[in-house]
C-alpha cells in the first residue's frame, strides 16, 4: 500500500525527453532532482508502512519489523524510478546487455539505496525522531550473499554501475535459497551453517509470476525428415521445470535509472506434480517437487564434489535457459519474431563459464523454435555473446563430463558437437592443416576415459569478444591460457580492468572520508572518481594529514569495538592495523602472512624487551567447506592468535585476530579501518583482486605482490606509496621451470624454519603437538606450489619498511592521502564504460518522467 508521499514522486523531471540517446554517459546529465521527501514525510510513510503493510504498530513492532518499513518507504521511491526506467527503454527499442552470472554477492541494501536516493540524511533524522537509531536498524539486513567472493560482488559493483551510468541492462542470476553458507568458529575451527537470507522475506524484491519460464530436461532426441528430405531434430524432454522470477530493484546514483537483478526460482510445474501424483501417489509427487525446488536451493561454495556435479550443470542450464526464454519474449514483445535485429538490440555477457550452457541454448531456440538456419543462427550467437575470464587456476576451469549431457541435455550435446566440428574443420584445419595435436588440444571436448565438455573452449568459440580482468591477467589469457585461440582471433581477445563502486565502498562505508572529498573534490565525485585526484596536493597540508588521518582513527575505534563484540579480544585504534580479508586460498597465501607473525612473534620473545610499532592482524576468509587445508589455516590462524593475544610478555605489541564469517556487510566496516592492505598472492595467480582497490580508496598502503591489478594500483598511486615485494610472473615461471626446491629456502633461513618448526610442536595446541602441521608438510613435503618460502624472506623485509614508515606519522598519512586520491581509474564506472565501448556498444538513455 502506498503511503502519501509516494503520490508525489511524479514531481521529478528529467533533463532529456524520452527519445533522446545520448552516446556516453558523461555527456548526460544525471537527474538530481528527483524527489526527496522531507523528514515529516519520511515519517509519515515508515509509520503508514509500519500500520497499513506490516500489520503493527510503532509500539508493538519489532526491530525487523521497523527495518521492513523503512525498505517498504525506500521502495515507493525505487519503484517509481524503475517503472520511468523501463518506459523510457520500451519506448526507445534501446539496446540492452544481459549480464548473466551465476552469483550477485549483493550484501546489504538499504545504506546504498538510501545514498544513492540522497535520503540517507533524511531517513536517519526520521527515524531518530522515531526513537531508532539508523545503524541497529540497518544492522537487521541480512546479507544477500548470493556468491563466493570477487566474481560475484563484481557483477554487484557492475550492476550499480550500469544503472548510474544509465545503461539499458539486466542481470540474470540464481534465487538461491541459502547464500554461501554462515561461519561459525568453534574451538578455532570452521563450521558451516546454512544461511537462509529471506526466512522471513526479503521486502526489496518482487515476484513477476506474470513472466515464468518453463524449461525442459532429460529425454531424447529424435531424429524426423521433413517431406523435402531434410533432418529434423526433436527433443522430446523428460520433465519440464517451472522458472519464477524475483525482481531485486538496484538504483543507480542520484536516481539516475533502475537496473534490475532478475532471479530465477526453480518450482516443480503443476502438470508435471499431477501427472506424478496420478502414477505413483503423494510421497512420490512430493519427491519429485523436492528434486525440482533443489535446484535453486543452494550456491555451490567452489568445490563441487562429484554428487554434486549434475546439480550444478542443471543449476547453469536453468538459470540460462530462463533467462533466454526471457530476452527472447521481451525481444519479440517489439519484433515479432523477426531476428534480423536481434544482434543489434541483445548483448549478453557471460559471467565466466558457469552461464557457458546459453550459447548451444541459444542456438536450440533459435533453429529448434524459431525456425533459424543453422548459418543464421551462429551468425546471431557469435555476434551476441561475450565472455569475461576470472581466473587462471586449472581446477577452476570448466569442465563436464559428456554422460552429464547425454542424462540432462542430449540436445545441446549434439549442437556442441556440430559447433565443434564446424571449428575443428574450419578455422583449425585452415590454421594447422592435418594437426591432430592441435585438434586435440583446441576441441570443445576432451578425449580420454571420461570424456568432458572444455566449458572455456566453447565459450572463446562463440564470443565476439573474450576479456581478462587486469592487464596483466589479459596478457596471460591470451599468450597462456589460449594462445592458439588468439592465433586465430586476435582481435577477439581484450582487456577490461576491473573496477568497484564509489557509492558503495566510500561515499556509503565511510561517511568521515566522503565529507572529505565532498570539501575538495566537490559532491558529484562518486559520478567521477578521477575528481578525487584533487585531493593529492592536500597531501602536502599537514592540517588536512590530519583530519584524514582522524578519519582513519574514528573508524579504526568503530572497527576496534567491532572485534571485542565479534572476538572477544581487546585492541588498541593506535596500534598498525593490518588486514587481510579474502577467500581462504593457497594461492592467495594466508599462510605466509602467518608465517611473518610467527617470526615476530619469536623476535619479540627472544628479546623481552624490544619495541616495535604494535600491530593488529585482522583475518577474515571463508574456506570452501571440503578444502582441508585452508580450513587447517584458518585454524592455525585462531590457535596462534588466541596463544598471541593471551601472552603478557610480549606487552599488548602484538595481536591477532580472526574475524568469523566475512561477508559485504563486514567488509564495509573493516576496509575504512585498515592501514595496511595485504595482496600477497603468488605473481600471476590473482586475476585482478577487488579489495585491493576498496582498501587503496579508503586510504590503506597496499603491502603486495606485483600480481592482478596490484601493479596497476601501484601504477597510480606510486610505488614509494605502497609495499611491493616478492617474485614477479616472470620470475616465479622462471624458478618453477629451473625446478623449485622449498628446502633451500627452509635451510637458509633460520627465522623461516623456526617459524615452520614451531608448527609441529604443541606450543599453541597444547597437548595437541602436530595439530597444525599440514600447513609445515604442504610447504616442504607437496613442494610448496605457490612459492611461500620463496617470497618470505621478501615479505619480511617489506614489513620492516611498513613498521619504518608508520612511526613517521607525516610521510605515512602522505601516503595515505595519494593512495585514496588516485583510485579515480578504478571506479566500476570505469569498468562499465570500457565494456561498453571495447563489447557491448551500448548508448545510456536519460530516464524520462512517466505520466
Ligand atoms: C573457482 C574455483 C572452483 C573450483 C575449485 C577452486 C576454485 C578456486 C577459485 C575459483 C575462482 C572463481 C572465479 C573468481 O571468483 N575469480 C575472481 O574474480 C575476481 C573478479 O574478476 C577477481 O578480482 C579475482 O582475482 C578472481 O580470483
Amino acid at each position: 500500500m502506498a503511503s502519501k508521499h509516494s503520490k508525489k514522486t511524479a514531481n521529478t523531471t528529467a533533463k532529456a525527453p524520452v527519445a533522446d540517446a545520448v552516446n556516453t554517459a558523461a555527456e548526460c546529465s544525471c537527474t538530481n532532482d528527483l524527489f526527496h521527501p522531507t523528514v515529516e514525510q519520511f515519517k509519515d510513510s515508515i509509520t503508514t508502512h509500519l500500520r497499513r503493510s506490516i500489520g503493527t504498530s510503532e509500539k508493538k513492532a519489532s526491530p525487523l519489523a521497523w527495518w521492513q518499513a523503512v525498505v517498504y518507504a525506500v521502495n515507493e521511491l525505487v519503484f517509481e524510478r524503475l517503472t520511468q526506467t523501463q518506459f523510457t527503454h520500451a519506448s526507445n527499442d534501446t539496446r540492452a546487455v544481459n549480464y548473466l552470472s551465476a552469483e550477485f554477492l549483493m550484501g546489504r541494501l538499504t545504506v546504498n539505496n538510501m545514498c544513492n536516493l540522497e535520503v540517507y540524511d533524511t531517513c536517519k533524522k526520521a527515524l531518530a525522531e522515531l526513537g531508532i537509531d539508523i545503524n541497529e536498524l540497518c544492522d537487521e539486513e541480512p546479507d544477500m550473499a548470493l556468491g563466493n567472493g570477487g566474481l560475484g560482488r563484481l557483477a554487484a559493483c557492475y550492476i550499480d554501475s550500469l544503472a548510474t551510468l544509465k545503461y539499458p541492462s539486466i542481470g540474470y542470476g540464481l534465487h538461491y535459497e541459502n547464500g554461501l553458507f554462515r561461519q561459525e568458529i568453534r574451538g578455532g575451527r570452521q563450521v558451516e551453517r546454512p544461511d537462509s537470507w529471506r526466512e522471513y522475506g526479503c521486502p526489496w524484491e518482487v515476484c513477476r509470476p506474470e513472466s515464468t519460464q518453463e524449461i525442459p530436461v532429460g529425454g531424447y532426441v529424435e531424429v524426423q525428415t521433413a517431406p523435402d528430405g531434410t533432418e529434423q531434430k526433436v527433443w522430446h524432454p523428460a520433465h519440464m521445470i517451472k522458472g519464477v522470477p524475483w525482481d531485486i530493484p538496484v538504483v543507480g546514483f542520484r536516481g539516475a535509472s533502475v537496473t534490475v537483478l532478475r532471479l530465477w526460482e526453480s518450482r516443480a510445474t503443476e502438470q508435471f506434480n499431477w501427472d506424478v501424483f496420478n502414477a505413483g501417489g503423494y510421497v512420490d509427487a512430493q519427491e519429485e517437487k523436492a528434486q525440482c525446488e533443489t535446484i535453486s536451493k543452494v550456491l555451490y561454495p567452489n568445490d563441487s564434489t562429484e554428487a554434486g556435479k549434475m546439480l550444478r550443470l542443471t543449476q547453469q542450464y536453468f538459470f540460462c535457459a530462463c533467462s533466454l526464454k526471457d530476452i527472447l519474449r521481451r525481444y519479440n514483445r517489439a519484433h515479432h519474431h523477426d531476428y534480423s535485429s536481434f544482434a543489434s538490440k541483445i548483448a549478453i555477457q557471460l559471467n565466466d563459464t558457469h552461464p557457458t550452457i546459453a550459447v548451444p541454448e541459444l542456438m536450440r531456440l533459435l533453429i529448434d523454435e524459431e525456425g533459424l538456419s543453422w548459418d543464421a543462427a551462429w551468425k546471431i550467437v557469435t555476434e551476441v555473446f561475450a565472455y569475461t575470464n576470472h581466473t587462471l587456476l586449472p581446477e577452476a576451469l570448466e569442465k563436464w563430463p559428456v554422460y552429464l549431457f547425454e542424462r540432462l541435455l542430449p540436445r545441446h550435446l549434439e549442437i556442441i558437437y556440430e559447433i565443434n566440428a564446424h571449428f575443428l574443420d574450419g578455422e583449425v584445419e585452415r590454421m594447422w592443416p592435418g594437426d591432430n595435436e592441435k585438434r586435440a588440444k583446441l576441441s570443445i571436448i576432451e578425449e580420454g576415459p571420461c570424456r568432458m565438455v572444455r566449458m572455456a573452449n566453447l565459450c572463446v568459440i562463440a564470443s565476439r569478444r573474450v576479456n581478462g580482468v587486469a592487464e596483466i591477467h589479459s596478457k596471460l589469457v591470451r599468450e597462456q591460457l589460449f594462445p592458439e585461440f588468439a592465433a586465430i582471433w586476435p582481435d577477439r581477445f581484450c582487456n577490461v580492468t576491473n573496477g568497484v563502486t564509489p557509492r558503495r565502498w566510500l561515499l556509503a562505508c565511510n561517511p568521515g572520508l566522503a565529507e572529505l572529498y565532498n570539501e575538495v573534490s566537490g559532491k558529484d565525485w562518486p559520478l567521477h572518481l578521477e575528481s578525487c585526484a584533487k585531493m593529492r596536493p592536500y597531501a602536502d597540508n599537514a592540517d588536512f594529514r590530519k583530519r584524514f588521518m582522524d578519519v582513519k582513527h574514528a573508524n579504526k575505534v568503530a572497527l576496534a569495538a567491532e572485534i571485542k563484540k565479534l572476538c572477544g579480544v581487546d585492541v588498541d585504534p593506535n596500534a598498525l592495523f593490518d588486514v587481510q580479508v579474502k577467500r581462504l586460498h593457497e594461492y592467495k597465501r594466508q599462510h605466509l602472512n602467518l608465517l611473518y607473525i610467527l617470526s615476530l612473534y619469536n623476535e619479540l620473545l627472544a628479546d623481552p624487551a624490544k619495541t616495535i610499532v604494535p600491530q593488529v592482524f585482522i583475518f577474515g576468509a571463508k574456506a570452501a567447506p571440503a578444502y582441508t587445508l585452508a580450513k587447517d589455516i584458518i585454524y592455525a590462524i585462531n590457535k596462534i592468535g588466541e596463544r598471541i593475544n593471551n601472552d603478557h610478555r610480549i606487552r599488548n605489541q602484538l595481536k591477532v585476530v580472526f574475524i568469523p564469517n566475512y561477508r559485504v556487510s563486514l567488509a564495509e566496516k573493516i576496509i575504512p579501518a585498515a592501514d595496511i592492505s595485504e595482496q600477497i598472492s603468488t605473481a600471476g595467480y590473482e586475476a585482478s583482486g577487488t579489495s585491493n582497490m576498496k582498501f587503496s580508496m579508503n586510504g590503506a598502503l597496499t603491502l603486495g605482490t606485483m600480481d592482478g591489478a596490484n601493479i596497476e594500483i601501484v601504477a597510480e598511486a606510486g610505488v614509494e606509496n605502497n609495499f611491493i615485494f616478492g617474485l614477479s610472473v616472470e620470475e616465479v615461471q622462471e624458478l618453477k621451470a629451473r625446478g623449485y626446491n622449498p628446502w633451500d629456502y627452509y635451510n637458509a633461513d633460520p627465522v623461516l624454519k623456526s617459524a615452520l618448526d614451531w608448527l609441529d610442536t604443541d606450543y599453541f595446541t597444547p597437548g595437541q603437538a602436530g595439530a597444525l602441521s599440514s600447513i609445515k608438510r604442504s610447504l616442504l613435503d607437496h613442494g610448496d606450489p605457490f612459492l611461500v618460502l620463496a617470497d618470505f624472506a621478501s615479505y619480511r623485509d617489506a614489513h620492516k619498511r611498513v613498521e619504518e614508515m608508520y612511526k613517521d606519522k607525516e610521510r605515512w598519512a602522505r601516503a595515505a592521502i595519494i593512495n585514496s586520491a588516485s583510485m579515480g581509474k578504478f571506479s566500476s564506472d570505469r569498468s562499465i564504460e570500457d565494456y561498453v565501448h571495447n563489447i557491448w556498444s551500448l548508448k545510456s538513455f536519460d530516464v524520462a518522467e512517466h505520466k
